[in-house]
């Protein structure tokens, strides 16, 4: 099958408008040529569009199949459909003039009948994505393998009880990690799918972990071997689809990969759904990744407040946004990482051009967020408010406890010896929510 002539309406790519450009579809905030802190705003954010939620998703929910009616989805001949899907693909990264895009080896190139089938498969598509991305200038910004869709790995991939599934997932991630290479990719990705357990009748949780320890070494020296450079990131999720996922959040995953010795090399993709379902808010965990040197990309959406899933939407929150951006440019930006819209549009959005209105919007919500964010943290606002509550740990006696020149006893002696009581002082926290108003 052939790509339809004309997917979408819109024909030129989307350009900044200002906030007062009359189109729809024009960017009011993010123009990707502004320097902030020394860098353009492009720079800085590293959008991508996601290939699974935007090109692969046919719009089904758990009481309903296909609302989207993409014509690549009906078809004889996957491969044609595969090749026409690129096509409407690198339209949309045309179109929004992102610099990345993300993809799992099997949105974007069918599976085959065997391993073999499948790696021939994905290596025919990369060809075709090398050829449009040296075209387009759009690069890979990572690279996964969907190691959880297929009734193979119903009970885990890398966590399997069989080791053949755990041998044809590394067959896999072979495939994807070398393709992503190939590609220039920035970064490989480890989503622990179905890495995780429903009842402990039947899991052995102990030896699961081990298994998957087992298995992201196997990815890093292989990674290694074939000369990657990025990161490997692995990506924290509490729950769905197993009710207790091992990548839980970001402590549980920095405890594992302090386990098995793989912090050096593995890095955490952190997403704003997954934060959420496990009770903490987006910022919490990237300031926590940070301070533990494990933090890498971000898959960038919102969960709904009201639902208990990983809804997926598109990320328009501001507030939230500004205090993340806040968080990540306090800790130096984005290296290898960027901000990956693993965001779908709704169910009831099936006119083409959704697809457009959901990323421009999100993307000027992420900038007007990040400019933002450079003003507090160049006006020192919140910085300023954190350094002197703080100030005591910076004297002479807070630097000696920290640094281990204070036994016990020594503290203890010396408040017996003194006179003055410690003088609480008020954590302001609603003098600091008004002054983050002021900019957000
Ligand atoms: C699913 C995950 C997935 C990963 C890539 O919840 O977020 O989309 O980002 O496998
Ligand atoms: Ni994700
Ligand atoms: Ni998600």
């Amino acid at each position: 099958m052939n790509a339809p002539a004309r997917f979408f309406e819109t024909t030129a790519p989307i350009s900044f408008g200002g906030p007062q450009a009359p189109s729809p579809l024009a960017f009011r905030w993010y123009d990707k040529h502004r320097i902030v802190h020394g860098k353009r705003l492009e720079e800085h954010l590293r959008f991508a569009v996601c290939y699974w939620h935007s090109f692969c998703w046919v719009g089904s929910d758990p009481f309903g199949g296909e609302t989207f009616l993409r014509p690549w989805h009906h078809g004889t001949d996957p491969m044609a459909m595969a090749r026409a899907k690129a096509e409407v693909a690198f339209e949309l990264f045309r179109l929004l003039d992102v610099p990345f895009f993300t993809f799992h080896d099997v949105d974007a190139a069918p599976e085959g009948k065997t391993l073999a089938e499948s790696v021939q498969n994905l290596n025919a598509i990369a060809d075709i994505f090398e050829a449009k991305m040296a075209a387009q200038k759009v690069r890979l910004l990572w690279g996964t393998a969907n190691l959880f869709s297929h009734r193979r790995y119903m009970a885990g991939a890398a966590t399997n009880p069989d080791p053949q599934v755990f041998a044809y997932a590394a067959g896999q991630v072979r495939a994807a990690l070398e393709v992503t290479h190939r590609l220039g990719g920035q970064n490989y990705v480890l989503w622990g799918g179905r890495e995780g357990y429903e009842t402990l009748l039947n899991t052995d949780m102990k030896r699961e972990l081990d298994q998957l320890g087992r298995f992201v070494s196997l990815v890093v020296e292989h990674k290694h071997k074939i000369g990657f450079p990025g990161p490997i990131l692995i990506e924290p999720k509490p729950k769905e689809p197993t009710k207790h996922q091992y990548d839980f959040d970001v402590a549980t995953c920095y405890g594992f990969l302090e386990r098995y010795g793989l912090t050096k090399d593995v890095k955490l993709n952190i997403e704003q759904n997954h934060a959420i379902l496990a009770g903490h808010s987006f910022q919490h965990e990237i300031a926590l990744a940070q301070a533990l040197g494990v933090f890498g990309s971000l898959d960038i959406n919102r969960g709904d407040d009201l639902l208990g899933w990983d809804t997926d939407q598109f990320a328009m929150n501001g507030q939230e946004l500004a205090l993340v951006f806040h968080e990540i440019l306090k800790g130096g930006g984005f290296t290898t990482g960027g901000l990956n819209f693993d965001a779908k549009i709704r169910r009831q959005s099936i006119d083409p051009d959704d697809l457009i209105h959901a990323h421009v919007g999100s993307m000027d919500a992420c900038a007007r967020a990040f400019l933002a964010a450079s003003v507090m943290l160049d006006s020192g606002v919140l910085t300023d408010a954190l350094k002197e509550r703080y100030a005591g740990w910076d004297g002479s006696e807070g630097r000696a406890i920290l640094a281990g020149e204070r036994s016990l006893a020594d503290l203890a002696d010396r408040v017996l010896r003194s006179s003055t009581e410690p003088q609480p002082r008020s954590g302001r926290q609603e003098f600091l929510e008004s002054l983050v108003n002021r900019y957000v």
